[in-house]
């Protein structure tokens, strides 16, 4: 059997969960929100990284069911957290390429909160700067459609790309997330932090926020605070967690 085939069928069977990962606020040191990342158990093989079943997912167009699961299952989850008087932190969803590009996203985004009578503004949701870049005059449509439903919009892996500052100045997007490989040394590269500040200064004069991921250490953290980022995200602060360690943990720090 395909690992395609298996994923074909991983949804029904429970074997795929969510993992939310902190996302905290360098000036007031609390949470500022939670990305969600989709896990796959895998009843033989263990666990699989989503690196390696959502490209496959994508090929397939696998990526539509599941990323519509994704969808639907984190914002029941945080409609819950909120019930439950979780701290009202936003949850941000990825979006892929296929989901973004190939399906009326837009719909799908109005139904799920409408059903579920979630907060438009506790929906992020992150779309890769590849992606923004196939299709740029789409992609500004379709932003604008999603921002009017009162989501939150961020250009994932940003730096990776070739965006120009007047091609994001025409995007309707609230926040860039610099990408990891920037990050991985920019206490270590003089270049490495000179690209972290070049996105931050142009970031903010486009009155956008600056995330940072995959933080993990103090130099880290102390190179980025420096160069004025707002919000970082990395196993530094936390790891993903399951939901119940998530809300455990938004209690204590939210
Ligand atoms: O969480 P992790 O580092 O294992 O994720 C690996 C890759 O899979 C990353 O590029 C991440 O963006 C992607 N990914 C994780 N969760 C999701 C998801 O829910 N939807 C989509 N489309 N991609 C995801
Ligand atoms: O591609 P995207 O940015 O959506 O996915 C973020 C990925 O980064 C997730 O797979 C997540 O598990 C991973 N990640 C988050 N924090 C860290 C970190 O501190 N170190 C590393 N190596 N990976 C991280
Ligand atoms: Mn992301
Ligand atoms: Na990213």
């Amino acid at each position: 059997l395909t690992l395609e085939n298996q994923l074909r069928h991983a949804i029904g069977r429970g074997e795929l969960y969510l993992n939310y990962q902190p996302k905290t606020d360098l000036r007031s040191g609390g949470v500022a929100g939670l990305e969600v990342l989709v896990r796959w158990k895998h009843p033989e093989h263990g666990s699989i990284s989503p690196a390696e079943f959502i490209p496959i997912a994508e090929e397939s167009g696998l990526v539509v069911p599941i990323g519509e699961w994704i969808l639907r299952t984190a914002v029941a989850q945080r409609r819950a957290w909120s019930d439950a008087g979780v701290p009202d932190v936003p949850v941000a969803v990825n979006l892929s390429g296929k989901q973004f590009l190939g399906t009326d996203v837009v719909a799908l985004v109005g139904a799920v909160l409408r059903e579920s009578g979630l907060p438009p503004r506790l929906l992020e949701l992150e779309l890769t700067e590849s992606i923004s870049m196939d299709d740029p005059v789409r992609t500004a449509d379709l932003m604008r459609q999603l921002r009017e439903l009162g989501t939150t919009l961020s250009i994932d892996d940003f730096g990776t790309g070739y965006s120009s500052l007047s091609y994001l100045k025409r995007l309707p997007v609230d926040k860039l997330k610099v990408d990891r490989s920037f990050v991985l040394d920019v206490h270590q590269s003089a270049e490495s932090l000179a690209m972290v500040k070049a996105i931050i200064a142009m970031a903010h004069t486009l009155r956008l926020e600056v995330i940072a991921e995959g933080v993990e250490n103090d130099g880290q953290l102390a190179a980025l605070r420096s160069a004025g980022c707002d919000q970082i995200q990395g196993d530094y602060f936390s790891k993903p967690l399951d939901a119940d360690a998530c809300a455990e943990y938004l209690r204590k720090h939210g």
